[in-house]
């Protein structure tokens, strides 16, 4: 079907068309037991919000091409998709708008599955589900009861964020300033029984294994080492002055032993048993009191002001005989991180200095910076945490930090407190374990049973799942599911007595901790096939955003080993290569009254100084700062409308082409008519070729300067654009390819000028090579031309095409040019040509021609890619 394209190439007809056609062939719909090598590509799976952003566009496009390469490249490509769809926003539109969050949810999911498609991903939908579906999550509660049988789930009191309006638990990270992320309501400490999983007996294996993992982004792997926070220290006895009710010592967790002659205070935690027998006292009480309604978020407890309250209690010092310390209750000691107390070195701390310094505590340098007078040396706003050695510390003087810190360590260890050693050698990480029961409805049911006789007792097997009742209502606060008239009352599975469900759901993070091996066998009656996991994991390439660094990540790290100990599967890792895209972003706008505007509703005039005004009244409109696109800033692209007007194949490639993945890519109307512009080259030029290839091809000449530029071009890019794809450098692989275009274009010019056999077997092979480049990317524009040049089948099953390697060589050199002996002048040839062909190059130089006059030279002598003589 070799024929004239003359039209402009339309999206909105070959679009549809080719998708139809994939899914027909089922071109995408993989198999397990395919015995090719598995390539497993997955992009963090959207939550259904309801509509597609261009976040998404760029995130699913990047995946898409990578998985098409892989199956170019022969591979058995794993490209799944699925839904995060438990959670909150649910249940809100439920309170808002009357809809139950399972319509809500499902309906969603349809209409961005509608969009996903539209973008032409090629996805393996038979793998398809959400993680509210039956299926998904009765899985999901076995892993749960495997897991509790494990022994890495535990329920415990504890303390918990507990948001009063929305009467839900909140994470540290769900307190923002003091209150609730959602509600606004100022969060109170409230101790729960909550579920937790034991994510901190894996802290040290979670850790070490980040070594192993050297396709992640080296930032997401600091942020997970911080996370974790490993701490070599001390716990170190310091004995009080005078006992106290039933306390005769305080505890603490020291980093830093050498510091210990600098030691100004003690601090505990309000929390803290000594603190709480202390609050007899009314101050303290107060204190007490006051710490709690600050809540225990980090971020708010590293920004808040360094407070305490003296207790009237004194510690001996442990080094200085005769000395003693004051006790004091802190706002900026954590219960659960060490031992809940802490010794004070201001001058080598910085909250130990801000408290130092509002209490009138001393501050005594210890450690000595290298080169620094120990007579001038002084802290004052800055506490000193370098390195350095140790100085008015007797023993200690002269060691440097990790020597006197062994040292030290050796002396406590030697002497004892209450009976033990005074100081033992300790590690702590600041992994804690996963809470992750919620009082909501839409999420996981936590399959376990209350009884009063016999306590908790997990929900047996013959009777999962258990399913979410449907008939609940949501017109009061609370958890629905705790309102609901019977579905919380069944008989005990173990004393068949009257007992309770659990109402709480599992934290939707759960859902997301293992989706990536249900994928592998998304409808097996077994959470996993373990032999069907084990051969597609781990995920080879993982994409999505920076902002699950952390959580996301390390949950799944951790249901993973989870998973590997109850035997569904067998791998210690989930995601081999990482990547984190950057954001789409855009310009904001602006009216006179300060109300942000959508970039659909202005008018934007002028080149270097641009002006805009509203698109209807005609007001000035300021253009303001370029920000990641949200809908509170009304900085947004509609991906549909894009698709309605540009096409899909344009959309994908401006996303690619601007700006390396890993950064912003900043959304312009100039970008995307620059994307549209290429597209239509592509297809101007495929129609100009198309018609050249109606001539009789043959084998490509390569004495001819032209075909064997233009044949090392197309296996350079080739071979270029595979190494970019491969390495996600997406905007690289497309300036290689737009060389490319440029090139066939020139070419194409040449073969209309002067038209041989050679000629046309080159461009044919130039050109086909470029659709097999552009077909991950603009994967519909691709099929089009390739039928357009008459290619068989369709292009998304060609093999990606081969590169000879001895077209990939240093392609062309530079020979100097001599008549009679005296340079002239050099001519460019691809190297090794023959001396015909340089000859007839050296012969049409300028200088040489003007020096023949019109004769023949007598000799011509060439020492091939090196020098050439011409004997007039
Ligand atoms: C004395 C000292 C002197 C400290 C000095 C530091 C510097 P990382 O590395 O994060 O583990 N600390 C211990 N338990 C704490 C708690 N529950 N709440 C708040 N702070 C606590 O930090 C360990 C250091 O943090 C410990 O070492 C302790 O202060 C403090 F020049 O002890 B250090
Ligand atoms: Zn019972």
């Amino acid at each position: 079907m070799t024929g004239r394209v003359t039209e402009r190439y339309n999206p909105r007809v070959e679009e549809p068309r080719w998708q139809k056609a994939w899914d027909e062939a089922k071109t995408f719909v993989v198999r397990n037991d395919d015995q090719r090598e598995p390539y497993y590509v997955l992009e963090m799976f959207p939550y259904p919000s309801g509509r597609i952003h261009m976040g998404h566009v760029r995130n699913y496009t990047m995946g898409d091409v990578l998985a098409r390469y892989m199956r170019a490249k022969g591979r058995n490509v794993l490209h799944p998709m699925g839904w995060d769809a438990f959670g909150l926003p649910a249940e809100n539109a439920a309170m808002q708008n009357k809809v139950h969050p399972k319509s809500w949810t499902y309906a969603n999911i349809e209409a961005m599955r509608k969009q996903l498609k539209s973008i032409g991903l090629g996805i393996d939908w038979t793998r398809e589900f959400a993680t509210c579906d039956v299926e998904y999550y009765s899985q999901q509660q076995k892993l749960f009861i495997d897991m509790l049988r494990e022994g890495l789930v535990t329920r415990r009191k504890s303390k918990v964020n507990w948001d009063p309006v929305d009467m839900t638990v909140l994470a540290n990270e769900q307190v923002v300033d003091g209150r609730g992320w959602r509600s606004g309501a100022i969060v109170e400490q409230r101790e729960l029984n909550q579920w937790a999983f034991k994510v901190s007996e894996f802290a040290e294996e979670l850790l070490e294994a980040l070594d192993t993992l050297d396709q992640w982004p080296e930032k997401v792997r600091t942020m997970q080492r911080n996370w974790i926070g490993k701490s070599e220290g001390l716990r170190l006895l310091f004995e009080l002055s005078a006992p106290y009710k039933d306390f005769t010592s305080i505890e603490v967790f020291t980093t830093r032993p050498d510091t210990i002659f600098g030691a100004s205070f003690i601090a505990i935690s309000a929390d803290h048993p000594l603190a709480k027998a202390l609050s007899d006292q009314p101050a303290v009480a107060a204190f007490i009191a006051e710490t709690h309604r600050q809540g225990t978020a980090t971020e708010t407890i590293d920004k808040a002001e360094k407070l305490g309250v003296f207790t009237g209690l004194h510690v001996n010092h442990p080094v200085k005989p005769g000395a003693t310390l004051p006790v004091y209750v802190a706002n900026f000691v954590l219960m659960d991180y060490g031992t809940g107390a802490i010794f004070g070195c201001p001058a080598h701390d910085q909250r130990d200095l801000d408290f130092a310094r509002r209490y009138g505590l001393p501050v005594i340098p210890v450690v000595l910076p290298e080169g620094a007078d120990p007579e001038e040396f002084e802290v004052e706003a800055e506490a000193y945490t370098g390195p350095g050695r140790a100085y008015h510390s007797e023993f200690l003087d002269g060691l440097d930090v990790d020597a006197a810190k062994k040292k030290i360590a050796e002396y406590f260890a030697q002497r004892s407190v209450d009976n033990r050693p005074q100081g033992v050698v300790e590690t702590n990480y600041r992994l804690r374990d996963w809470g992750v029961s919620r009082q909501r409805y839409w999420g996981c049911p936590i399959p376990v049973i209350h009884c009063e006789n016999c306590g908790t007792v997990p929900v047996p097997d013959k009777d999962l799942p258990v399913v979410l009742p449907e008939d609940v209502t949501f017109d009061r606060p609370g958890n629905p599911l705790d309102h609901h008239p019977t579905w919380k009352h069944v008989a005990c599975p173990k004393c068949a007595g009257p007992a309770m469900r659990e109402t709480d759901t599992m934290d939707t993070f759960v859902d997301s901790s293992w989706y990536f091996a249900r994928f592998t066998a998304p409808h097996a009656d077994t959470p996993t096939i373990p032999g069907v996991a084990n051969n597609w994991l781990p995920v080879d390439q993982y994409i999505g955003g920076v902002e699950h660094a952390i959580l996301h990540l390390l949950y799944s790290r951790f249901f993973t080993r989870a998973m590997k100990k109850s035997g569904h599967l067998n791998i210690d890792e989930p995601f081999k290569g990482l990547f984190t895209q950057g954001m789409v972003v855009h310009e904001t706008y602006k009216d006179q009254a300060g109300e942000w505007l959508s970039p659909a509703d202005i008018l934007i005039s002028g080149g270097d100084n641009r002006t805009a005004v509203h698109a209807k009244t005609g007001a000035a409109v300021e253009i303001g700062s370029i920000e990641k696109m949200s809908k509170s800033k009304k900085n947004v692209v509609d991906p549909d409308e894009i698709v309605r007007t540009y096409g899909a194949d344009t959309a994908r490639w401006f996303m690619l082409s601007d700006s390396p993945p890993e950064r912003d890519v900043q959304w312009t109307e100039a970008g995307i008519e620059g994307a549209s512009r290429f597209l239509q080259r592509v297809w101007k030029l495929v129609g100009d070729a198309a018609e050249l290839l109606a001539q009789p091809a043959g084998e490509p000449d390569m004495s001819d300067a032209e075909t064997a530029a233009i044949r090392r071009l197309a296996h350079r890019t080739v071979a270029n654009v595979g190494t970019d794809l491969e390495g996600l450098r997406f905007n690289r692989a497309v300036a290689q390819i737009y060389e490319l275009a440029n090139g066939l274009t020139k070419f194409t010019a040449t073969t209309v000028a002067a038209s041989t056999p050679g000629r046309v077997g080159a461009l044919d092979e130039g050109v086909s090579r470029l659709i097999q480049l552009v077909a991950p990317m603009m994967p519909h524009l691709a099929e089009t031309c390739w039928a357009a040049l008459g290619k068989s089948g369709l292009v998304v099953d060609a093999p990606w095409p081969a590169v000879d390697p001895a077209l990939l060589m240093d392609s062309s050199v530079v020979i100097p040019v001599q008549v009679n002996g005296k340079r002239r002048g050099e001519i460019t040839v691809p190297k090794g040509s023959a001396n015909d062909l340089v000859e007839k190059e050296a012969l049409s130089l300028e200088a040489v021609a003007r020096m023949l006059e019109g004769k023949s030279p007598k000799k011509v002598v060439i020492v091939p890619d090196r020098i050439v003589n011409v004997v007039v």
